[in-house]
Order: structure tokens, then C-alpha cells, then sequence
């Protein structure tokens, strides 16, 4: 398997994020980036496509805002990580503010997202990760490639960031997919979270199959996405699927998740699949509540595969450090 890991997404660190009313450890680490890195090798350096592919999924304003935040922070006079405490309710007027905290409102949608000095060099190389990996499957040398990104995408829309994420690594290779002549491709989310900002990047895109298993968004984060009525619109009407499961969901009923997501999917025929992988499934995840065990991500794996199609798998989320190496390896090994 073609797999791709680049060394400047390890820079990025942020400090600290806000949980339950106080600020604790950040989980999404270098560490596992690292720890990957040793147990996956030989991994193959990300090349460089430019800001355009990044460009077909978020906003001008939002990637000039990312690319300049830590700087105007440190212009106002603050220290640390750049992070936001005054919220816009969703949707309401994008109005054009230059204050960084009210920029930081705009465009974020939690305060788990700090953005450091060294962010938008990190989260630029991730993408460049997810489009270096898919390169080998848009010409058919190979059918299945591994992206070890860093920081994660998926929760990051088209002009927000959150839930650890600034670049959407999953979706920029799919829309360069779409871009690259493949009709319809399809992007299955199987993170402990609902992939929110994918979800709302393809809403209305009927090119672009969502199909996500997640934990159920009426008790765990990000609450307002991933609900099993969300189903897309207008010309996406249909093409997203979300299957919330209840804290302490065992292999028996998230495997049988898994088969009703696979069935939609090979419906949908797409030329290319996309796996937004999270092990944080794993059932002694620090932040998360299902229980796959080590073994379960072979099984889960070989289901995936047996669908047939080329098959990009995108690094999320996963905070158990310690048997990160094996959820991981042991998943990649199911391909
Ligand atoms: C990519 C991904 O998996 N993002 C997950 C984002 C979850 N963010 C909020 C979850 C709250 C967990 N905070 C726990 C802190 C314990 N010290
Ligand atoms: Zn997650």
C-alpha cells in the first residue's frame, strides 16, 4: 500500500483545549503522528500541489484568516495559542470585523482548536498528504494508499475550523477526484465523531456520497451535526447518510452500521472511496465511549475492501497513543 507522511505536519502543538469549563492537556498530539511514522514506514514525503485544491473546498477569506491568525494574534499583543471566546450564532451575517477575536469567532465553531505559529504550515502539508496519497489511485497504480495526516480535516468546513481540524484533508482529495474526472466518489466516515464539516461541504453536492457512523450527536460532540434525519439537499438530497450509534457500541451492531453504509454506498457507484479513519472507536479511547477492540479493525477493514473500488484512507482522530500502532496497522492490514 502506497502510504504518505510529511514531516512538517509535526510543528503544529497546540497547548491546551477548553472541556467541560476548564482547559486540560491538548489530545491531539505530535506524538501520534510520531509514533505512526516509526511502526508504518517506509512512508513516502508529501509532493506540493499548491493552495489551489484547498481553494475548491474552503473559502478565500477563511484560508487567508488561517494562514495570518497566529501573526495578527501576537500583533494585538497576546501570547500562546490563538483561540476564540465570542461566537457568532451559525449563519447569521458574515460581517467583515478586523479584530482577531471576533475573526476567531467567524471562523471556528469551538474553543478545542487553538491555532498556533506553526498551524498553517502543518495543516497545509496534511493536505498536501491526502492529495499526495491519492495520486497512485486517480492513474491505477494502486488501489488502495494511506494518507497519515495531521492535523485531522473532518470536522473543518468551508470556512470554519474545530474539533481539532482547519484543512478538510478527506474532502480536499475528494473534490480533486471529482476534479480530476472521477463522476462520483464517496467518503465514509468512520471516526468516533460526526464529520461534520465534510458533511456540510458536500450538503448539497449530489457528486459527493457522505455516509458517517458515529457516536450519537445527542450526547457526544459536535451535538449539532450527524442527527439520522440529515440528509442532504437540493441536488445532495439523499447523498448523505448518517448513523448515529449509542455510547458503548460494541463490533456486533457498529459491524452491522457498517454493512448498511457499504450497501449505500455501492448503490451510489463510486469511482473512488474515501475513509476518514478515526481509532478512536477503540475501546479505551481517552475522549470517546465505543468498544471495538485491537481486532475488530481487520474485520471492519476486510467489509471496507470487499466494496472493490479504490480506496484513499485519510488519518482523524485517535488518542490512545499507546495502541494507536496497532488500530492503525491492524486496520491498513484489512486492505
Ligand atoms: C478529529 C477528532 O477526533 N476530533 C475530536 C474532537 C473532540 N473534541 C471535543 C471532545 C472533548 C474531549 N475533551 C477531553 C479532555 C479530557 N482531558
Ligand atoms: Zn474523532
Amino acid at each position: 500500500m502506497f502510504k504518505v507522511f510529511d514531516e512538517r505536519q509535526l510543528a503544529h502543538a497546540p497547548a491546551l483545549e477548553m472541556h467541560n469549563g476548564g482547559w486540560t492537556a491538548h489530545n491531539e498530539t505530535p506524538s501520534r503522528a510520531e509514533l505512526l511514522r516509526e511502526r508504518l514506514g517506509p512512508l513516502a514525503p508529501a509532493r506540493d500541489f499548491g493552495r489551489g485544491p484547498l481553494a475548491r473546498v474552503h473559502t478565500a477569506e477563511y484560508l487567508d484568516f488561517l494562514e495570518q491568525a497566529h501573526a495578527r494574534w501576537l500583533a494585538a499583543g497576546r501570547e500562546g495559542d490563538a483561540v476564540g471566546y465570542t461566537w457568532p450564532v451559525v449563519r447569521r451575517r458574515p460581517l467583515a470585523l478586523d479584530r482577531i477575536d471576533a475573526q476567531l469567532g467567524r471562523f471556528s465553531y469551538d474553543a478545542g482548536t487553538p491555532i498556533t505559529a506553526q498551524t498553517w504550515e502543518a495543516a497545509y502539508w496534511a493536505a498536501q498528504t491526502a492529495l499526495t496519497a491519492l495520486q497512485p489511485l486517480l492513474d491505477g497504480s494502486e488501489r488502495a494508499a494511506f494518507a497519515l495526516c495531521r492535523p485531522p480535516g473532518h470536522h473543518a468546513g468551508a470556512d470554519y475550523l474545530g474539533g481539532y481540524c482547519y484543512l478538510n484533508n478527506a474532502a480536499i482529495a475528494a473534490r480533486a477526484a471529482r476534479d480530476g474526472g472521477i463522476a462520483r466518489v464517496a467518503v465514509l466516515d468512520v471516526d468516533y465523531h460526526h464529520g461534520n464539516g465534510t458533511q456540510d461541504i458536500f450538503w448539497e453536492d449530489g457528486s459527493v456520497f457522505f455516509a458517517s457512523i458515529h457516536g450519537d450527536p445527542r450526547t457526544e460532540y459536535p451535538f449539532y451535526w450527524g442527527h439520522a434525519d440529515e440528509r442532504g439537499e437540493g441536488p445532495g438530497q439523499g447523498a448523505t447518510l448518517n448513523l448515529p450509534l449509542p455510547r458503548g457500541t460494541t463490533a456486533a451492531p457498529y459491524l452491522a452500521a457498517l454493512d448498511q453504509a457499504l450497501a449505500a454506498i455501492d448503490a451510489f457507484d463510486p469511482g473512488l472511496l474515501v475513509v476518514s479513519f478515526g481509532a478512536d472507536t477503540w475501546e479505551q479511547d481517552p475522549i470517546s465511549h465505543f468498544k471495538l477492540a485491537t481486532e475488530d479493525y481487520p474485520v471492519l477493514a476486510r467489509r471496507i475492501a470487499a466494496l472493490g473500488r479504490p480506496t484513499l484512507i485519510v488519518m482523524e482522530g485517535g488518542y490512545a497513543v499507546g495502541a494507536l500502532g496497532d488500530n492503525v496497522a491492524g486496520f491498513l492490514a484489512g486492505f
